[in-house]
């Protein structure tokens, strides 16, 4: 069927400048992974004076998932053991978690978060009277930093409350001081790429199995970076807008998870040859209709509850948990993980006991109530003020979006419900979803088997290859601050690892005009062809980006276990759906880009292309339901623990466009 395929030979648009820069850690992504990876590689880079590069597609002060803010951290240990914290995780995806690499994060995150309370970012504190104090008052009160051992104020068992509308601007401002320093010390012009969109990594000429270079196209110019390095950070975040989302029309764009993280983390990772795991999983977050404001504050912190329309708690419907025991074994349902609560939410929805209600009225009631109790009618009154602001805040901080439809419905919500539903998949691991790459784990902890440990701390399965964050596969619930923690713990590894091997001297396989062909040629193909038609967004002789993204959202949606089917598919619908992913690949080789911002789309949804893929692929090779709630098997639709409660696996060859899927043991090194 295909076609004889388009090269750009710069004949019908304007060749790029082509910048080449050479450095020895190079980090890819400026979100809070990359801004961990700068900050501590450059403490390690100092003895050896390496150079360190990092570069984003957007402007780090305002990237990735915590670009608007965040109004809670998710992984605090504090008080908590290490292993329970591993326990939780474990616990919440369903029995399958790298228990060593959640370990690892568990022992080094909170001193990411003592940093952020250093470098300005206000966290909530309990007041003497053991009423919360938020983060302005506590500084004002003079409350003790959690690194002294302040109090903070817990919205669950691992999370605590902050007020973080500035977050990534705060660990952005360090991360970029931390690349000026590396920056003077190795003499180097400019280390910090903004605004650079990561297309491709090119594998070395002289070892096959190493990337010499990750190449890139600005977004504000006509130029392409080569960039050479010895070793890699890769954290380029989760995928979204692989399926159709639930905000269409008049809605489009609007999503939980950032529309700009498009996949290119899992994509750049697949086409260097590096082994996927438990791509398959995905996450389907509750979040409040149309806004999609998180939900993690009110059911923890305002401990609000969650109802059908009839007033009945969902969760605790006894038909519901049988029936959810036979299929998903108790040992799972009972544990009331995300994929759980959600699979309860959708039996009530399927039932027509729809919409689903957050109390937000009821929780503001009860707290209402006992702080007037304890306080007294007048200070009662004054705090209640202050934390319905602070309900406002939650959104404000984070996901202004839900503020805002608040305020256009007349929302107040203090006097009525909201209705919550489960959102389109998300593909991520940071958050309480674990699809990434197989990465290496430390060598330290008692217990870890063979297989899972290679070298290099968080080093995928290419050499020099490291990933951080969303991408670094089956450890989930890291959040922003464990995010950023791994980041630091990849990039001191990676470090050793250059350290190692001092002679490798990066020369990529293909040449800079290849490279520039490859990137380039959306352009060349729009321009050779834009005046076949009168109307240049629709042509016969290329696909538009924003044509391209309809159709694999479509396909996702519809074969792929997306809203449309309630996250229902099957062998059958996923051959289907593979043959339709194959067709829509071919054609992205047709791909027409009018001008820069369009160039990125193009390559933005080719990355979705591939994480879609490897994501349909994986779930068509684990046959069972392990993350009900999330996705469903209709031809498997139970657990199987003696089968499967294993890693899936795979890798892919850029060449032949071939997936190779396999297993690796699970080992528990903590008992339940
Ligand atoms: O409410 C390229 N998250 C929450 N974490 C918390 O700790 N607390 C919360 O309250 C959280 N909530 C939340 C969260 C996320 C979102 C979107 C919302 C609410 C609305 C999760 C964390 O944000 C998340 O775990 C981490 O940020 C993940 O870190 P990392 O580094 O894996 O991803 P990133 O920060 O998105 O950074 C990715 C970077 O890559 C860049 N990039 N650069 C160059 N070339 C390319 N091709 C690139 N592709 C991407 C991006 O620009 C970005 O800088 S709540 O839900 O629980
Ligand atoms: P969310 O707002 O859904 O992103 O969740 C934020 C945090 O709260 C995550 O750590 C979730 O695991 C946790 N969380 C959300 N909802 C619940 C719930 N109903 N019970 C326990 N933890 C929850």
């Amino acid at each position: 069927m295909s076609e004889e395929k388009e090269t750009c030979t710069f004949s019908y648009c304007e060749k790029p400048e082509i910048v080449e820069h050479e450095t020895d850690l190079l980090l890819i992504g400026g979100g809070m992974a990359c801004c961990g990876s700068a900050y501590e590689g450059t403490q390690w880079a100092k003895a050896n004076n390496l150079k360190i590069t990092m570069i984003d597609k957007a402007a780090a002060d305002r990237s990735g998932a915590v670009a608007m803010g965040l109004s809670a951290i998710n992984t605090y240990v504090g008080e908590n053991k290490c292993e329970d914290y591993v326990r939780y995780v474990r616990n919440d995806l369903m029995g399958i978690t790298r228990e060593d690499l959640v370990y690892d994060l568990g022992r080094h995150v909170d001193d990411s978060v003592h940093l952020f309370e250093e470098w300005g970012l206000p966290i909530w504190k309990k007041g003497d009277d053991g009423f919360s104090l938020d983060g302005h008052q506590a500084a004002d009160a003079g409350k003790t930093s959690l690194k002294d051992g302040g109090t903070p104020v817990r919205s669950g068992k691992w999370q605590i409350m902050i007020n973080g509308e500035s977050y990534k601007a705060i660990v952005a401002e360090a991360a970029k001081k931390s690349l000026e320093e590396n920056r003077v010390a190795t003499g180097v012009e400019q280390n910090l790429f903004e605004r650079v969109f990561i297309v491709r990594l090119f594998k070395d000429a002289n070892d096959p199995n190493r990337v010499a270079a990750a190449v890139g196209l600005s977004v504000r110019e006509n130029k392409m970076y080569i960039f050479k390095a010895k070793g890699i950070v890769l954290a380029a975040g989760g995928a979204v807008n692989c399926f159709r989302p639930r905000s269409v029309g008049e809605g489009q764009g609007r999503a939980w998870y950032p529309v700009w993280n498009s996949g290119s983390g899992y994509a750049l990772g697949m086409q260097a040859g590096a082994k996927l795991t438990l791509m398959e999983n995905r996450m389907v977050p509750a979040r409040f209709k149309d806004g999609y404001g998180p939900v993690g504050a009110w059911f923890l912190f305002f401990k609000c509850k969650a109802t059908n329309s009839l007033g009945e708690d969902y969760c605790a419907d006894e038909a519901y948990l049988k029936d959810a025991r036979e299929k998903y074994t108790a040992k799972y349902v009972d544990k009331l993980g995300t994929t759980i609560r959600n699979h309860l939410m959708l039996n009530a929805m399927k039932e027509g006991k729809g919409p689903i209600m957050m109390r937000t009225d009821l929780a503001m009631q009860a707290i209402n109530k006992n702080f007037v109790e304890q306080l007294g009618e007048k200070e009662g009154k004054k705090r209640v003020k202050h934390l319905e602001a602070e309900a406002w805040e939650d959104f404000l901080d984070m996901c202004i979006g839900q503020a805002g439809l608040w305020a256009g419905k007349s929302v107040d919500p203090a006097a009525e419900h909201s209705e919550i539903m489960p959102t389109e998949p998300y593909l991520l691991g940071s958050h309480a979803g674990c699809a990434g790459f197989w990465c290496s784990g430390p060598s330290d902890i008692p217990g870890t088997p063979d297989h899972y440990h290679w070298g290099y701390n968080r080093m995928s399965t290419v050499p020099g290859l490291f990933m951080a964050g969303d991408i670094c596969g089956a450890s989930g619930h890291k959040f922003s601050s464990g995010s950023h923690a791994e980041g630091r713990i990849a990039a001191k590894a990676c470090i050793a690892y250059i350290l190692d091997n001092p002679d490798f001297v990066p020369t990529p396989r293909k040449t800079a005009d290849e490279m520039a062909a490859e990137l380039y040629n959306p352009f060349e193909i729009y321009e050779k062809n834009k005046t076949h038609t009168t109307d240049p967004a629709i042509n016969p002789h290329y696909i538009k980006p924003d044509m391209l993204q309809a159709r694999l959202q479509k396909i996702g949606d519809e074969y792929f276990a997306g809203i449309s089917t309630y996250y229902m598919t099957s062998k059958t619908m996923l051959d289907e759906g593979l043959k339709q992913l194959t067709l829509l690949k071919e054609d992205s080789a047709k791909m027409g880009a009018a001008n820069l911002h369009e160039l990125m789309r193009c390559w933005e949804n080719y990355h979705r292309i591939l994480s879609l893929e490897a994501h349909a692929r994986h779930i068509m090779y684990r046959e069972e339901t392990r993350y009900p709630g999330y996705y469903y098997r209709g031809d498997f639709n139970f657990i199987d623990d003696d089968k499967w409660k294993l890693f899936t696996t795979s890798t892919y060859d850029m060449e032949s466009g071939e997936f190779t899927m396999g297993k690796e043991e699970l080992k528990h090194i903590w008992p339940e």
